[in-house]
């Protein structure tokens, strides 16, 4: 098969060569429907919605993207990550490989990848990672809460290859976070419907106003962008009373708790001091105040229902939920860093550095040509800062 792929890519490169645009390998002829010249390398300057016409390739992509990023190759990863992204953004179907020319960010062993699925309609390396133990392993490690591929790796190396490997070994010593993800494994695995997420905005929003009334209260993440289901549900919530957010999250915690739906808390303090920016490298975690909970969900209060498993008769789920409490006037940059997707806000940054020569990340944004910091209370004030023009929410999925 090795052999069939590079003389089929050999192959293809040779028709590549001759003919500018695709070219009729297909039965219903090929072409480019969008002029390629139009999609920019970065994803701040594309509009990528909810729908994507090439699952099948951004698939097989993320598959390579992940192991590489079990492996803690961080440039091959991105690479993978930043090829997906492209085609994510694509109005169109990818049918045949002419059709990617121009595109950015595609090389050799995307194009093959791609070549491969269009006519095998899978690709071989793919199939090989999906089965691959090690693969397999570390992937099902790092789906507990708190795991990540350094202790992924150092438990497979360790000869463990199952959840009940871990928990059997004694010498091996789960911190609080990953003790509270195995106990709700099965609940915070499975994905949380855009219903479910209405309902812990409902409980937020009563908690926060219950704590200040002028207090404010933002959806961020995926549920932001439009998706129907994500891994978790993430918020913003400040106040304009400067110094206030400070107390916000103690304070929303301890309601929760009172409520009895507080499974699983580890509250972070601030550690932002803007007298320090940019002196500091921009770095990917921010320095709010954040919380990361677990939070008990009754179906009572989702429309429709929880998304539980079948015979499930508990009535309730365990929801992974994240609370960040940025300063007013930091609020913009806040909400623009969460909303996400990771993708797009790295080439937000990357953009920023590389085509303004500014400095951007959660808190600020920095130019360093004249010296000083951008103030900013919306989302399109650092849209226009950066000279880009608006990108919605729902097409940030990048
Ligand atoms: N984020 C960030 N810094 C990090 C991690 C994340 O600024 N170190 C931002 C980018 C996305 C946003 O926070 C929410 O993160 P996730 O919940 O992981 O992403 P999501 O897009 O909401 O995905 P999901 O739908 O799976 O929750
Ligand atoms: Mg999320």
């Amino acid at each position: 098969l090795a052999r069939t792929k590079g003389f089929i890519v050999d192959d293809i490169l040779r028709l590549e060569k001759s003919m500018p645009f695709c070219c009729s390998l297909t039965e219903q002829g090929c072409s480019t429907p969008t002029p390629v010249a139009r999609v920019s390398q970065y994803a701040c300057q594309r509009r990528t919605t909810t729908e994507n016409n090439n699952k099948i390739l951004t698939d097989a992509f993320e598959v390579l993207a992940e192991s590489y990023e079990l492996n803690q190759l961080e440039g091959p990863c991105l690479a993978f990550r930043r090829a997906a992204s492209v085609l994510k953004s694509l109005p169109w179907a990818v049918q045949c490989l002419g059709a990617t020319q121009g595109l950015p960010c595609l090389g050799e062993h995307t194009k093959a990848l791609i070549e491969e699925i269009l006519q095998y309609g899978h690709s071989f390396e793919v199939e090989k990672i999906l089965s691959d133990e090690r693969y397999q392993t570390l992937k099902l490690f790092t789906s507990v809460f708190g795991v990540g591929p350094k202790t992924a790796e150092k438990w497979y190396r360790r000869g463990l290859r199952s959840f009940s490997d871990i928990l059997a070994e004694p010498s091996i010593q789960l911190n609080r976070m990953q003790q509270s993800g195995f106990l709700h494994y099965g609940d915070i695995s499975r994905a949380v419907s855009k219903a479910e997420a209405r309902a812990l905005g409902n409980i937020i929003d009563e908690a926060v106003h219950a704590i200040t009334p002028d207090g404010i209260l933002a959806l961020t993440g995926g549920f932001r962008r439009g998706k129907e289901f994500g891994h978790d549900v993430d918020f913003i919530v400040t106040t304009p009373e400067q110094g206030k957010e400070e107390t916000l999250l103690p304070n929303i915690i301890d309601r929760l708790k009172e409520q009895g739906i507080l499974l699983y808390s580890d509250y972070q303090t601030s550690t932002f001091d803007i007298s320090k920016l940019p002196s500091h490298k921009f770095e990917a975690m921010d320095h709010f105040a954040k919380c990361f909970l677990i939070l008990r969900l009754e179906g009572s209060l989702v429309d429709r229902g929880l998304n539980s498993t079948e015979g499930d008769s508990r009535g309730w789920r365990a929801v992974r939920v994240d609370l960040v409490s940025p300063p007013m006037e930091r609020y913009a940059y806040a909400l623009l860093g969460w909303t996400g997707s990771r993708q797009f806000e790295r080439d937000l940054r990357r953009f920023a550095r590389l085509e303004q020569h500014m400095l951007l990340d959660n808190h600020a944004l920095y130019d360093k040509t004249k010296k000083e910091f951008l103030a900013a209370t919306t989302e399109r004030d650092i849209f226009a800062h950066l000279g880009l023009e608006y990108i919605e929410p729902w097409q940030r999925n990048a």
